[in-house]
């Protein structure tokens, strides 16, 4: 079948609750994905940053095989061998005291509300059903009901109501704005997006984060951190707040734990915190599955072995100085922004435009992929393996495309 057949099946068969670009993939191999006509491009997307340690990673795909062909799911009615040396594993890794495993990022979300909640109640002493948690606008955390409550999209919420109560939000990267809310009566905690992903890349001022984490330990109120795009290595650090030495009280992370290759999230928080859910009162069928243990801890062996936080942050050096060349140079692109290699470019048109949507069209017909995000903002993240070689040959393809644009 050729992309087309395959695209008008999804139509037909399929919710459409997505709009991709049109291109139908059918293999991925590092920092390449084929197309069903065997066309190769760069994937600089990586599924949203799940894709770190590039397509098809052979130590990954390795150890799912093997766990699969073992044993791939117990539930967590009895034991298995995998789990305890997997919350070990990553709990060393990340410096926490305890891992609750989840499978996708929106879960783990919910998991961290549910956890800081708890927490307000049964520590805090806050009276129950008044916890109340801060969260910042153009946020994205997710798609599951409570998360759109308190997003500010309308896509994301129309007709999706009634909504879950109990969350204030505030400006982004505005701590005054957190200040006065911290002052707020039945405050359990802040749930922030060290860089806000979805929003458009947006980078927060230097210091935001650990001021804030400051702001939040005055007041007893738990700094959530949801590192599911910026983690594992994707900024440049192997946690996004490693760049200004913060320990969230409660970490989220999702996507590039597992390198793409099967659903696995967790949420790490310290013992005080993390005590408060007992037997029963939390879990999910495939949380912690022997597969995903085995899979993440995999990943995360890659992302240690191929120095991965090194190389993303020397690419992103490269690839922000190279777009800026671009900025100066054409009106097409008006400002990059990012870190590491989580990286933006404006496009010089109006978020209702199709711009930025025609742009990547071009894109992908010179061999490149990526999408735009919220109309005129194009989000670039490739596979943090990439190499220098490969980068420039990517910005060599953007440069050719703004001149032919
Ligand atoms: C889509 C982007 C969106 C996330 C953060 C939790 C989740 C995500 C910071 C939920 C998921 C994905 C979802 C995907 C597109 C992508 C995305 F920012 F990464 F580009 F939408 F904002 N916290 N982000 O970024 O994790 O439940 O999806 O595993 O929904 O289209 P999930």
């Amino acid at each position: 079948m050729n992309s087309q057949e395959i695209i008008d099946l999804e139509d037909k068969h399929g919710a459409h609750n997505y709009h991709p670009l049109p291109v139908v993939l059918n293999k991925g191999e590092g920092v390449y994905v084929w197309d069903v006509e065997g066309k190769k491009y760069f994937d600089f997307l990586s599924a949203y940053s799940a894709v770190n340690q590039g397509h098809g990673h052979p130590r990954i795909v390795k150890a799912l095989i093997d766990q699969a062909q073992t044993l791939s799911l117990t539930s967590r009615a009895f034991h298995n061998d995998v789990l305890g040396k997997y919350e070990q594993f990553v709990t060393n890794f990340f410096g926490f005291d305890k891992v609750l495993p989840m499978n996708t990022g929106a879960e783990a979300v919910e998991t961290a509300i549910k956890l800081c909640r708890k927490w307000a109640y049964e520590v805090k002493a806050i009276p129950e059903n008044k916890a109340r948690i801060i969260v910042c606008e153009n946020n994205f955390h997710g798609r599951t009901t409570t998360v759109i409550s308190f997003s500010n999209d309308e896509d994301a919420r129309k007709n999706f109501g009634p909504f879950t109560e109990g969350f204030d939000k505030i400006p982004y990267n505005d701590l005054d704005a957190l200040e006065a809310a911290l002052e707020g009566d039945n405050i359990a905690g802040f749930l922030v997006e060290p860089i806000q992903g979805e929003a458009g890349v947006y980078v927060p001022s230097e210091g935001y984060l650990k001021k804030a984490a400051e702001l939040c330990k005055a007041k007893n109120v738990l700094f959530i951190a949801d590192e599911v795009q910026t983690g594992i290595a994707r900024t440049g650090r192997i946690l996004c707040v490693d760049h200004e030495d913060v320990k969230p009280d409660v970490l989220i992370l999702g996507k590039a734990i597992s390198g793409g290759v099967y659903p696995v999230s967790a949420v790490f928080a310290d013992n005080h915190i993390m005590e408060v859910i007992k037997p029963g009162q939390h879990g999910s069928t495939f949380g912690g599955n022997p597969v995903a243990c085995a899979v993440a801890m995999a990943a995360l062996e890659v992302v240690t072995d191929e120095k991965l936080e090194e190389n993303a942050e020397k690419l992103g050096k490269i690839f922000r100085a190279e777009m800026q060349k671009i900025v100066d140079n054409s009106d097409l692109f008006v400002k990059v922004r990012g870190k590491g290699l989580l990286n933006a470019v404006i496009i010089n048109d109006s978020p209702e435009s199709h711009t930025a949507w025609n742009f990547c069209i071009k894109l992908r017909d010179n061999g490149l992929l990526a999408k735009p995000t919220h109309g005129n903002i194009i989000r670039f993240a490739p596979p943090l393996v990439m190499t220098e070689v490969q980068l420039m040959e990517c910005v060599a393809i953007i440069a050719k495309t703004v001149a032919e644009f």
